[in-house]
Formats: structure tokens, C-alpha cells, sequence
């Protein structure tokens, strides 16, 4: 945690990552995910650099330290001098001993837990970058919490502004100190035990912090000062030279900008990896309230690290096909995490909610996962991605073959469609009456427009392409342990045959592909009637409600022309040769349609849902942003398509360069123009929106730049 001492003014105390804090920049520049890290955080008028680096040995991960930097920036107030808190706090088990020097100042802490075995924890006094002492002054504090999800409110609470900072030669001021906490306990079990290290010091300044661990035996030096500088260095050049060998963005000619910023994309997926422990609450249909999951561990890459920190099923699989190139031991770690939190059914939950820290950053309606909803199983584009890589061992693909079986069997049983080859998304919203087109939150694409009347006749174009996928990718596992193939590849050569496909997809009318299903375009969204309340009552605002001016009737889903009707192609289902593949390409290329400087747009320009709310507090999400995901799933199967003879391969190879282009370089000018990667983009300016920072999927831009598909 920091804080800017600047006198008179609120107490502005920073600790997890706040989109509200409203930071101009601040991410991972490098990490490689196991050794090391370089992080800078831009505040207002001082930035800090923190980087950590990990050192091998004894039996419980080894060593490793800590290295702030803070130095002023040229915008903006500068602070005089600022606070730095370095904590260490325990989650249900463990001891902590403080050892207090100079009445005030935490100089070390001795500890113990399950996991860590002894260690040490040093906190060494700021110097300059050049290793010169600094004044400083000293605040420690002692104290217990409800969990690691309260830390912060425990330190702001105990905030008091009765300390003073007088450096020698300098005029005397006061500054807020961590003090006494007067916490109310209440009934609340306390299961964390904090202990915190503030210095108050100038800027700029350096402070160091180790963590021994007690069964490394020979500690050559430690890994402080130079020996920190020297161990930094090595993993930097070593990163550099991987970073290289795996992508080669400098052979192929990008910038060192460029280059700077696809390091930082990787890295940020890398450094934003959590590893998470807790239940998730399941809502079934065997029982009458949600249940409480069996607690569970997950270690996984997350979307955003502001605001969604936690895992996600299908973006999950975008972030391990990046991943899956740096380090497919790393990925293969993190799908077997995946996998083993399936339940007896074979259904994974979708968003992982486990432990409180991830359960604060979640509205209480979106935390029950529901157990008969899917979610893409963008898994499968993994597996197939290593399965290329050679990568898989034997042995792991043994062990997660009958989680693979019971996943897909979830998929083809509960997700089954009316039509034999056919699927459909179930939970989709019920209260159709309040929504312009009720969303499909499993599918992905939220409120991307479906039927505008759910029902058991519907089939889902997106959800049978991906179930392709899913049964080549399971033919090939089956065969690869030995195991028998048959009806995994019998799916995939039924799902993949053209003309099934076109049969129940293709829309002559439409002239596209479509999802089917019991659909009128002819829907408002209209401010109801005012109606006069019952007596006593207070009067309602009239909402909106929808208006259906005609009946729904069995047809393909028109208006809807997007994402979705361009997923035969996006996952190359397409035959080289099929027409249809031409008709999709002159779509994307339309610029009334799908087309954007900046990428395709989620739904046609043309569409009557283009841009349009769902409710009055529910803006447009998948109805006409750049999304990055479907852009690369886009640029992946255009290149397929530019390899492969076929009469659209030169169509495909021009909108290859000119999508890949377009892609990149608006990512990369928003990063530039506004400090961050974001959730998706604006396809009338390119600008970014949604939530920052967002290097999740976002960060595919690094494999278009690197041509790895
Ligand atoms: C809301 C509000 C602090 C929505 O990237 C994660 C998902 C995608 O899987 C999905 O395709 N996002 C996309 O349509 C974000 C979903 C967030 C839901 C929970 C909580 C947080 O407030």
C-alpha cells in the first residue's frame, strides 16, 4: 500500500488495484511468470517501480524480493514525501513474531505457516537508487482482521494524522501513521493476523524488502542491493532473448515501441495470474436453495485485474493460447486446475468466484453460477493448440481424459438442441418482457440478439460450431491414449459436414448463417403506460418495457447479422471452396455491415439491435464494439484461409493483412493515447471502453503480431 502524504488533504491510501482510483497508467512491463517482475504505477506527480525476483531452493518455493522505486514524475503535484506500508498477513493459519527496533520501526518479521514452512521477512531502510541513506520515519502496526479482504479498512481505520516528518534543515509537518486499530471484533471470527512496516520518506527513494525462506540451507548472498541489481539483470536479458525466440516481433520488423508493448501485454497476463482457494455457490435444479461448493483451488489468468479478478471459463482458453506459447508447462498447470473443479455432472462453473478477497469484487446478484449454463469450451482450442505444440506428456493426457470425456458429455447431453447435430445455450433470461432481446449470458456474447422468444426449438449457430471443435479436438485426444475415437470423430465429421451445417443454419432469405428459434424482429423498448398506483402507494416510475408489434413465429433469427453468423468461418468449419465462405468475407468487408478501421464490429451496422440498450440500465455490450477475442478467432481463420487453394483465398489473404493491421494498431494507439489495454473498443472511434486495464483476451494482439495462430 502508498500514500501521499499531502497536508490538508483527504487521506488518498491505494492498495488493490481500483479502477476508481483513476491511476493515468500502471501494469507489468515484464514478468516472465515464475522468476521475475517489473511493474510500474503511474500516480499522480511520482511513479513507482516494483519489481520482484524469485531465487530457487530448499522446500518451500525459496526466496525471494521485493525492490519500490518511487521517483517524481514531470506532471502533476508533487508530493514532498510519501508513506510506503509493506504487510504481511496470515489467512487462517500461521504465527507472526514482529521484531521492533527503535521503538518504532518493524525491521523484521519471523513467521511460520503450512505452505511456507519458517521464514524470515527483512525489511531494509530507503536509500537513493545510488544506495545512499535517507531520513526517514517509522510506524508499525499490529493487528487483526476479518480476512485478507478487510486489510485495507483495518489500515485506513487506524490512519492518524498526530505523527511529524522533520528532516534535517527542513521545516517540521505532520503526516497519518498506521497507529492503535480499535477494531470491533464483534462475533466475526478474525482469522487474519496483520502486521505492517510504513516509512515515511522523500522523493524519490529505493526501499528493499527479502523474504527467506528457513529450509534454504546455503544462502551464497542475499538477495539484496547488488546482488537484487544482478539477478534482475540476468532475467531481463533472459526475457528479452525468449520473448524473441517465441514471437520474433523483431525479426519481423516492429518497432521497439511495438515491441515494448507486446512484452507488456504478455506480461501482464503473467503477472495478473492468481492463485485462488474458496467455494463456489451452485444453484441446481435438484435442490431448492444455492449450495455451497466443496472448497477448491484455482490457479488461472483473470480478464482485468481491476475489475473482474477473478477466473473466467472462456476467456480462459483465449489466455492460455497466448500462454501456451510461452510456457505450455504453465498452461497445462492451469487446465488441469480448470478441470479438476468440475462436479459430478461435468459442468465447471463459468466465473470462479473462491475466497473472499474474490467474493468482495462480485455484486451479490452475479455470484449464485447456475449448473445447468455452459460457456464457450474455448479449452479445446487449447488442448488442440498444445496437441500442434507436441507438448502434452503421455501421461498428462491420460490423466485428463476422463475429465475431458465427462466435460464434453456435459456439453452434448444437457446443451443438446431439437434437431439431432443441433445445440442450444440453456439460461437464457426468462423475463423476456423487460428486455429488448433477453440476453444469453452462457453463450459469451451476453446480449448479442438472439430469438426474440426463447424456447426449446432453438439452435445456436455459435454453440454448434464450437461442439465441432470440441469432438475433432476429443478424437484426436482419444487416439493419441490409445482410447476409442469412434464417436468423437463421427460428431466432428457430422458437425463439420457443409451441407448439415448449411441445412440447419443457413438462411436463403438472410443470405447468412443464423441461430433458429421462435423470433419476431418487430420489438421496442417503450416507457410504460402510467398507471395510478394503489392507494397509499407511492407512484412508480413507468419503466421501460418491450413491445412486441408482431407474433414471433419459427424462423431463422433475423437482424442479427454479427459474430455469430460469421462462426463457421471464424472456426473454420468452412469449406476452402463453399460460396458461402465468399458470402461471409463480402460481410466483414461491408463497412455498413461489420467492417471498422479499427476491427470487426460484434453486429452490423444494419442491424436494428446495432447500439441498442437492453433495459434502461443495461447499455449496448456485444451490439457493436470491437471485441479482440472474435478478432483474433477472425484473423486466425482469414490466414487459413490465405494458406489453403480455394477460389477466396486472395479475398482472404487481402482482409488477413488489412484486419491484422487495423487490429493492431488501434490497440496499440489506444495504449499509447490513454495508458491502457481496454475490455473492448469503439467501432465509430477506435476509442477504448468497458473496463481498463483489460489484458486478458485482449492481449491476442501479441499473436497477430506474431503470426501465431
Ligand atoms: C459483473 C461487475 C466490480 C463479460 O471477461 C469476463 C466476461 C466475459 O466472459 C463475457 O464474455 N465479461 C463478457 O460478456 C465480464 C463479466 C463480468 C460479470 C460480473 C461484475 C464487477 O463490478
Amino acid at each position: 500500500m502508498w500514500l501521499q502524504q499531502l497536508e490538508g488533504r483527504e487521506v488518498l491510501l491505494r492498495h488493490t488495484c481500483e479502477q476508481s482510483d483513476g491511476l493515468p497508467r500502471y501494469g507489468w512491463l515484464l514478468h516472465d511468470g515464475a522468476h521475475f517482475g517489473v511493474q510500474e504505477i503511474q500516480d499522480v506527480g511520482f511513479s513507482l517501480q516494483t519489481e520482484v525476483v524469485k531465487r530457487p531452493g530448499g522446500q518451500h518455493g525459496g526466496d525471494w524480493s521485493w525492490r519500490v522505486t518511487v521517483r517524481p514524475e514531470r506532471t502533476g503535484p508533487k508530493p514532498a514525501f510519501i508513506s510506503l506500508l509493506f504487510y504481511v498477513a496470515t489467512d487462517g493459519q500461521g504465527t507472526l513474531q514482529p521484531l521492533i527496533e527503535e521503538k518504532s520501526r518493524l525491521a523484521s518479521i519471523r513467521g511460520q505457516t503450512e505452505e511456507l514452512g519458517d521464514f524470515t521477512v527483512t525489511f531494509k531502510p530507503p536509500t537513493t537508487e545510488a544506495g545512499t541513506p535517507l531520513y526517514a520515519r517509522y510506524n508499525h502496526l499490529q493487528a487483526k482482521a476479518e480476512g485478507l479482504h478487510r486489510l485495507t479498512d483495518v489500515v485506513k481505520s487506524s490512519l492518524s494524522p498526530r505523527f511529524s516528518y522533520a528532516p534535517p534543515g527542513l521545516p517540521k509537518r505532520h503526516y497519518f501513521g498506521v497507529d492503535v486499530y480499535q477494531g470491533q471484533a464483534g462475533d466475526r471470527e478474525l482469522r487474519s493476523q496483520l502486521l505492517v512496516h510504513q516509512v515515511t520518506v522523500a522523493v524519490p527513494c529505493r526501499v528493499e524488502v527479502a523474504f527467506e525462506s528457513g529450509s534454504v540451507a546455503d544462502r551464497p548472498d542475499r538477495l539484496l542491493a547488488e546482488t537484487l541489481t544482478r539477478e534482475l539483470d540476468k532475467h531481463v536479458a533472459a526475457f528479452e532473448q525468449r520473448f524473441e525466440e517465441t514471437f520474433g516481433l523483431s525479426r519481423k520488423g516492429f518497432s521497439g515501441q511495438e515491441q515494448h508493448f507486446a512484452r507488456a501485454l504478455l506480461s501482464n497476463m503473467l503477472g495478473g495470474m492468481g492463485y485462488f482457494y474458496g467455494h463456489s455457490l451452485v444453484q441446481s435444479p435438484y435442490t431448492e436453495g444455492p449450495q455451497l461448493y466443496p472448497a477448491g483451488s484455482l490457479f488461472t489468468a483473470v480478464p482485468s485485474r481491476s475489475f473482474f479478478p477473478r477466473g473466467f471459463l472462456w476467456d480462459e482458453g483465449f489466455h492460455q493460447l497466448l500462454l501456451a506459447r510461452w510456457d505450455p508447462a504453465l498452461s497445462q498447470e492451469v487446465l488441469a486446475h480448470w478441470f479438476d473443479l468440475m462436479n459430478v455432472e461435468g459442468w465447471i462453473p463459468r466465473e470462479q468466484i473462491l475466497g473472499d478477497e474474490a467474493l468482495a469484487k462480485v455484486p451479490p446478484e452475479f455470484v449464485v453460477q447456475h449448473s445447468q449454463g455452459g460457456n464457450p469450451p474455448t479449452f479445446f482450442l487449447v488442448l488442440q493448440q498444445l496437441l500442434r505444440q507436441g507438448a502434452m506428456e503421455q501421461d498428462y493426457l491420460r490423466r485428463i481424459y476422463p475429465r475431458l470425456q465427462s466435460w464434453y458429455g456435459w456439453y452434448n447431453h444437457t446443451q443438446a438442441g431439437p434437431l439431432p447435430y443441433t445445440f442450444r445455450w440453456r439460461g437464457r433470461d426468462q423475463d423476456t418482457q423487460l428486455f429488448l432481446n433477453p440476453k444469453t449470458l452462457t453463450s459469451g456474447l451476453d446480449d448479442y440478439p438472439r430469438a426474440s422468444h426463447p424456447s426449446e426449438d432453438e439452435r445456436h449457430l455459435d454453440l454448434r460450431c464450437w461442439m465441432a471443435v470440441a469432438s475433432a479436438v476429443m478424437a484426436e485426444v482419444a487416439t493419441r491414449v490409445g482410447e476409442a475415437e469412434d464417436d468423437y470423430a463421427h460428431m466432428a465429421n457430422w458437425l463439420a459436414d457443409n451441407e448439415m451445417l448449411e441445412q440447419h443454419h443457413w438462411s436463403e432469405a438472410l443470405s447468412t448463417f443464423a441461430d433458429y428459434g421462435n423470433h419476431t424482429q418487430a420489438v421496442t423498448l417503450e416507457r410504460e403506460r402510467f398507471r395510478p398506483p394503489p392507494p397509499g402507494q407511492p407512484s412508480p416510475f413507468p419503466r421501460l418495457v418491450r413491445v412486441v408489434r408482431k407474433s414471433p413465429r419459427l424462423q431463422f433469427v433475423g437482424g442479427a447479422l454479427g459474430y455469430v453468423s460469421l462462426f463457421p468461418l471464424l472456426l473454420q468449419l468452412l469449406r476452402p471452396d463453399s460460396q458461402r465462405l465468399g458470402s461471409l468475407l463480402a460481410d466483414m468487408k461491408n463497412e455498413q455491415k461489420l467492417w471498422t478501421p479499427f476491427g470487426l464490429r460484434s453486429l452490423s451496422r444494419s442491424s436494428p439491435f446495432y447500439l441498442k440498450r437492453n433495459t434502461e440500465h443495461d447499455p449496448p455490450y456485444w451490439r457493436g464494439a470491437v471485441w479482440i477475442n472474435m478478432n483474433y478467432l477472425a484473423v486466425r481463420a482469414l490466414h487459413h484461409y490465405s494458406q489453403v487453394e480455394g477460389p477466396y483465398r486472395e479475398e482472404a489473404t487481402r482482409l488477413y493483412h488489412e484486419l491484422r493491421t487495423n487490429v493492431i494498431g488501434n490497440v496499440l494507439q489506444q495504449y499509447l493515447d490513454s495508458g491502457y489495454v481496454w475490455e473492448q473498443y469503439n467501432d465509430s472511434t477506435g476509442r477504448g471502453q468497458g473496463c481498463y486495464p483489460f489484458t486478458g483476451w485482449s492481449a491476442l494482439v501479441v499473436l497477430m503480431m506474431a503470426e501465431e495462430y
